[in-house]
């Protein structure tokens, strides 16, 4: 029997879900509505025309929902407050919801009681409206900082000794991009005039990610000034969704393609947080759309992650642009002179189908990114998203669904990247967090099948686990130091 590799036994693992995915009960206990509730609430806004009203039920049935958990046998669980729950009106003036508090403290209080560490995101999308009407929220960065960081601060207040790993901010790249620029998410501005008269795609998603780097880099101020002598062994860090940028083939344009890529897809959000500031080659593509640090604001970005959150699920091959872009072309506007491929040079598949067509298992692309990162900015590394969806899943009967051996060998796939990197010494990854716990409410897709556990959206949410939480599980158990 050759020797299994282990990785140490403080390595976290576990599934991450956010609030407005599963937890549904949005107008109870005093929770007022988020931008997400307006945007799905229009069917035209979503592939099965629901909205996430209900979800997965998660707010009720939390006390299942942990013992599920427990039974997976993971150590460590992301999820996000909902911030229209713990300060309705989201203002810095506005009154913080008791039952909002006592909700999320009962909830990690019983996480720690089973032996599962606690992984929150502050903000995971979910802008309260209220502050959408007030100010059009992130396109207004003097505003929403500072309501922002109050909420911020209540979180801290009510949760910090609780908690050992923060997540500031999910996914500032995807939450502009999607929301200001093709419009497919919420608060749904787009160059699509028809949908949003008054966006601007070509410079609103600049905004809207500079305020969120404001907002992350003022929340950790916050910590390490009030909060950081208090919890000395906490972390904090901001979460960004990076895909893999291959290039297509060994030309010079292939290249200059795949680093214009990375550039404006994500590291875009990144290199603030480790240099203080856009990158010169951002700033030579980008322009005057591209907003402008105060000093202040730099020195506060530069250095303010304790590790890199990362959110990655698939890779691209890169080419100068040489078709036309559609109007839901993800990311097209901003990069109008490339084009992301799944057909490579050679003709082949960068990766088989899977459920949802810009997700492919290409774990060869995990590993490149994985070395990428850690050379540009030399920090340990969390995974705090990674998953598929299976072909076809979607429309599949439970019985079939369950069997989701596709899933099985993504987690494997990939997973032996982290256990290869960590024991070669050549990137320190700290966490493996899955996406995702449940079956869920995925946004524009309506409800589909990321999770580990399917969920019965047409007889009482009833929970099913699948093969691959019970394969997950024996992975880990096999590959975690005792
Ligand atoms: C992430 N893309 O979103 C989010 O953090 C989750 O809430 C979400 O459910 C999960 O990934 C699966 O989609 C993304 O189009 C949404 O490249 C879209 C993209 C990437 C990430």
């Amino acid at each position: 029997m050759p020797e299994i590799k282990k990785l140490p036994k403080d390595f976290l693992w576990g599934y991450a879900t956010a609030s407005y995915q599963v937890e549904g009960a949005c107008e109870q206990d005093g929770r007022e509505l988020s931008i997400w509730d307006t945007f799905s609430r229009d069917p035209t806004h979503t592939e099965d025309g629901k909205s996430g009203d209900v979800a997965t039920d998660s707010y009720n049935r939390w006390e299942e929902d942990i013992a599920l958990m427990k039974s997976y046998g993971v150590n460590a669980y992301r999820f996000s407050l909902s911030w229209s729950r713990i300060i309705p009106k989201g203002g810095r003036d506005d009154p913080v919801n008791p039952e909002g508090i006592a909700f999320y403290r009962n909830f990690i209080l019983k996480l720690l009681e089973n032996g599962i560490k606690p992984m929150p995101t502050i903000f995971h999308w979910d802008t309260p409206q209220a502050l959408q009407d007030k100010y059009l929220g992130f396109l207004n960065k003097d505003e929403i900082v500072q309501d922002f960081v109050r909420y911020a601060d209540v979180c801290f207040e009510n949760f910090g000794d609780l908690v050992e790993t923060w997540l500031t901010i999910n996914e500032p790249n995807i939450y502009s991009i999607l929301g200001h620029c093709i419009g497919a998410h919420a608060p749904g501005r787009s160059s699509d005039r028809t949908k949003s008269p008054e966006g601007n795609s070509l410079t609103e998603p600049y905004i809207v990610g500079h305020s969120l780097l404001v907002c992350h880099a003022r929340t950790i101020n916050l910590w390490r000034t009030k909060y950081k002598q208090k919890y000395p062994h906490v972390k904090l860090g901001i979460v960004i969704n990076v895909n893999w940028g291959e290039p297509y083939d060994s030309s010079e344009g292939s290249k200059e393609a795949a680093e214009e890529f990375m550039h404006k897809a994500s590291l875009w959000l990144s290199d603030p947080v480790y240099f203080g500031d856009y990158s010169d080659y951002l700033k030579s593509k980008v322009g005057d759309r591209l907003p402008v640090f105060t000093e202040e604001e730099k020195s506060l970005l530069k250095g303010s992650n304790d590790f890199f959150g990362l959110n990655h699920y698939t890779a691209y091959y890169i080419k100068k642009r040489t078709t036309p872009i559609g109007p839901t072309d993800f990311m097209a506007q901003l990069m109008p002179d490339i084009e992301p491929t799944q057909i490579g040079s050679d003709g082949k598949e960068i990766g088989p189908k899977a459920g949802l067509s810009w997700v492919r298992p290409v774990a060869w692309g995990f590993r490149k990114l994985l070395e990428y990162l850690y050379d540009r900015y030399h920090q340990d590394i969390y995974i705090t998203e990674n998953g598929v969806i299976c072909p076809n899943e979607r429309n599949l009967p439970r019985e079939v669904g369950l069997k989701d051996q596709f899933r099985i060998d993504y987690f494997k796939d990939y997973a032996n990247q982290i256990i290869d990197l960590v024991n070669e010494g050549r990137v320190p990854v700290k966490s493996y967090i899955i996406w995702s716990f449940l079956d869920n409410f995925e946004w524009q897709e309506g409800f589909t099948r990321f999770g580990v556990t399917w969920v019965d959206f047409d007889d009482k949410l009833t929970r099913y686990p699948k093969d691959s939480a019970g394969y997950i599980k024996k992975f880990f158990e096999d590959h975690l130091e005792k």
